[in-house]
């Protein structure tokens, strides 16, 4: 028995007044994908497939190095996270899945946490461990690292962290561990570079060991923050290594944001795929070195180039293709639940977007070196204006046509901020 936050009524009455908008742009797409060659309903059961999962920690308001500004109405607990993830999978019908993390969403009874989940129409995605903040009461502190700590203790504690979030992973069911460390350094000379990267591998090792034969380990590499002179897994170079030597059930994930900047993500996606270690991302967007704006609000672009090539991994799988597409975000001055909508909306667009490329005019014009028809191929499909078939797609699962207007209509954060205990003020980044 579900019990979603929003009221199908609602969601209903807004719709009727956008329908007939909808139903003429979706008319005309259909019409003109036709011209192309393209049966609209094909595309229509893809999108209509596609999800991608949010992170628990991003329905709070994040925050910089400087400040957090919470809102009324902010989640304060799992429970509280979860509620608000259903009324993002709700309005936009795309992210039926939440990733949490630990110790941040740790509770007592995780078998009640996975009803409380099902009873909002959601499941669980990778888990994410944290061993990049000291929690209270924890015997060795990672200010000098985690898993690539000089000090035995430390590493065997930090190990013992990520087991621990696989044993709390198989009572949600979830099948993937996600593996960031912020280890790394601040100063040359401060760590030897080669030496901390083996110690890195050996405490990574027997984590690997204690993975369930279903699960895969997901290492997500980062340049640089909170290390600023060195990451221990700093570019997609050390952290495919580091997966090859780990074994075959460890997959390198990309977010977006955790590159130097220009950087051609998109090549780094057929790299990962064309060695069988493409195992995830965390989309977000990023203008200079941050790397937590909302999915497609810099540039929808580079999107739609990485899907572009996830779309050719997915037709060409190789060893196998399936990654787990999650947003990892930090929403500082806006509505978290607006802002993961929004970025939803950016991917699933951008994901539509490369399914219509011509992909037998583009592999002909690439063979044949027509530089030109192989760009206009790829423009011609990021040109196409999807968003009524994505609104289509919405209406049709019980979703919002117009998601913002729809929520706001809801007065759900109103609500939530009469219920709902007060966040304190602070500074601190999520
Ligand atoms: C690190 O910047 C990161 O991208 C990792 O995925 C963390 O788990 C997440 O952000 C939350 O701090
Ligand atoms: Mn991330």
């Amino acid at each position: 028995m579900t019990h979603l936050p929003i009221s199908a009524d609602l969601i209903a009455e807004q719709n009727d007044k956008r329908l007939e908008a909808v139903e003429e742009d979706y008319a005309a797409l259909s019409r003109k994908l036709t011209r192309n060659g393209i049966n609209i309903s094909d595309v229509r059961q893809k999108v209509s497939d596609f999800s991608v999962a949010v992170p628990s920690w991003g329905t709070g308001r994040g925050g910089t190095r400087f400040a957090k500004f919470p809102i009324p109405g902010e989640p304060t607990n799992i429970h509280e996270k979860l509620e608000d993830c259903a009324v993002i999978n709700q309005l936009s019908q795309a992210t039926p899945r939440v990733s949490p993390h630990f110790p941040w969403d740790k509770v007592q009874d995780y078998s009640a946490l996975r009803r409380d989940a099902e009873a909002l129409g959601l499941g669980f995605d990778a888990i994410n461990s944290n061993t990049f903040q000291d929690q209270p009461g924890q015997s060795h502190s990672y200010a000098n690292g985690s898993l690539a700590s000089t000090d035995a203790a430390t590493r065997a504690q930090a190990v013992a962290h990520n087991i621990e979030c696989i044993e709390i992973g198989k009572k949600l069911g979830a099948t993937d561990l996600t593996v960031w460390v912020g280890d790394g350094t601040n100063f040359p000379g401060q760590q030897d570079l080669g030496r901390s990267l083996d110690r890195y591998l050996d405490a990574a090792a027997e984590i690997y060991a204690a993975l369930p034969d279903d699960w895969r380990m997901l290492l997500e590499h980062k340049m640089f923050e909170p290390a600023f002179y060195s990451s221990v897994i700093s570019d997609w170079g050390s952290s495919i290594l580091a997966a090859q030597t780990l074994g075959e059930k460890c997959k390198c994930l990309i977010d977006l944001g955790h590159h130097a900047p220009n950087v051609n993500i998109e090549q780094i996606v057929a790299r990962l795929h064309r060695f069988d270690k493409l195992g995830g991302f965390h989309f977000n967007d990023s203008k200079y070195g941050d790397d937590d704006l909302d999915s497609g609000s810099i540039n929808p672009h580079q999107l739609f180039l990485v899907f572009n090539e996830l779309v050719e991994a997915e037709r060409n799988p190789r060893g196998g293709f399936s990654p787990s597409y999650m947003i990892d975000q930090s929403h500082n001055v806006t509505d978290p639940i607006e802002s993961m909508m929004s970025s939803a909306d950016a991917i699933v667009t951008a994901y539509s977007k490369a399914l219509l490329v011509d992909r037998d005019a583009l592999h002909a014009a690439q063979e044949t070196n027509d530089v030109m028809l192989a760009f206009q191929t790829l423009r011609d499909a990021y040109k196409t204006d999807v968003s009524p078939l994505l609104a289509a797609v919405r209406a049709d699962k019980g979703g919002a046509i117009d998601m913002i207007a729809t929520y706001r209509a809801s007065q759900y954060r109103e609500r939530k901020s009469q219920e709902r205990a007060a966040v304190g003020l602070g500074a601190g980044i999520v």
